[in-house]
């Protein structure tokens, strides 16, 4: 299908405040996130992409957001060209991109930064990139008039935008999740998608449909841990360096790894 990608460079991540606890989720009943242990967990993600070769920039915690350490909702990037501001959907997050413009500003000049507007909203975590195909999940976060104005921006750079219907799940990379190589992880609702039929998917159980979340960094996989069946399915593609992070706090919101940075 696609050809494997420049390797990426970059990395951008954001400390999570204490306010997290406060932080938007649809499953109370995993408690409230430990502040202590999500910022250890966060030195250990960060530590984990240092080791895939990307520079790693931090960006500090803001208390005012309580869900600003998932900062892959607030820009996608395509990696080297432009980088799209997202316009997030959830009132509580949508000034998390005026914070994130001046990182995007050290990386790209004006010229190359888009943004998207109201009233178009958009998640970056409904965003999946493959090759010059960018899926887009047609979720609670992000509408046709982001979607739009989203496809827009990327034919001006040649890029190709496929919108994903979807009902159930928070993001489309929820459920859905590439790893270069033609490999797709897969579950839920988008098993049987028309969509997703050439891709060689690596179905993920419900039992384990946290873990569909994976990300690959030039070569490594990091699965999430404690997820032995995916950990297995991942390792015996026979590709990839794969190492584990604990995202134990990050899942009582709803985040999982790849909510937790941008790669490009
Ligand atoms: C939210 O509901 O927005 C956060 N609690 C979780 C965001 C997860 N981000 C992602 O999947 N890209």
């Amino acid at each position: 299908m696609s050809q494997l990608k420049d390797k990426f460079k970059n990395v951008i991540v954001k400390r999570p405040a204490a306010s997290m606890v406060d932080g938007i989720t649809s499953a109370p009943e995993l408690g409230k996130p430990i502040y202590e242990k999500a910022i250890l967990q966060h030195d250990a993600y960060i530590e984990a992409l240092k080791s895939c070769g990307v520079a790693v920039t931090v960006c500090p915690k803001n208390e005012d957001f309580p869900d600003s350490c998932f900062v892959e909702d607030t820009a996608v990037i395509v990696t080297g060209e432009i980088a799209i501001l997202s316009n997030p959907g959830a009132a509580s997050r949508n000034g998390e991109k005026l914070e994130m413009l001046p990182y995007l500003e050290k990386f790209f000049d004006e010229d190359h930064i888009f943004k998207i507007q109201s009233p178009g909203t958009m998640d970056g975590g409904d965003v999946m990139m493959v090759g010059d195909t960018y899926y887009i999940g047609m979720s609670e976060r992000t509408n046709r008039e982001g979607i739009r104005q989203f496809h827009n921006i990327l034919a001006k750079v040649g890029k190709k935008c496929i919108p994903v219907p979807m009902t159930e799940m928070l993001h489309l990379k929820t459920g859905v999740n590439y790893l270069e190589h033609n490999n797709l992880l897969i579950s839920g609702e988008f098993l049987h998608y028309p969509t997703f039929k050439d891709f060689n998917q690596i179905v993920v159980d419900k039992s384990e449909g946290y873990a569909a979340n994976c990300i690959w960094v030039n070569e490594t996989v990091i699965v999430p841990e404690g997820y032995p069946n995916v950990l297995k399915a991942v390792k015996d593609l026979g590709i990839y360096r794969v190492i584990t992070c604990d995202t134990s706090e990050y899942k009582k919101l709803d985040g999982g790894l790849s909510c937790l940075s941008l790669r490009f």
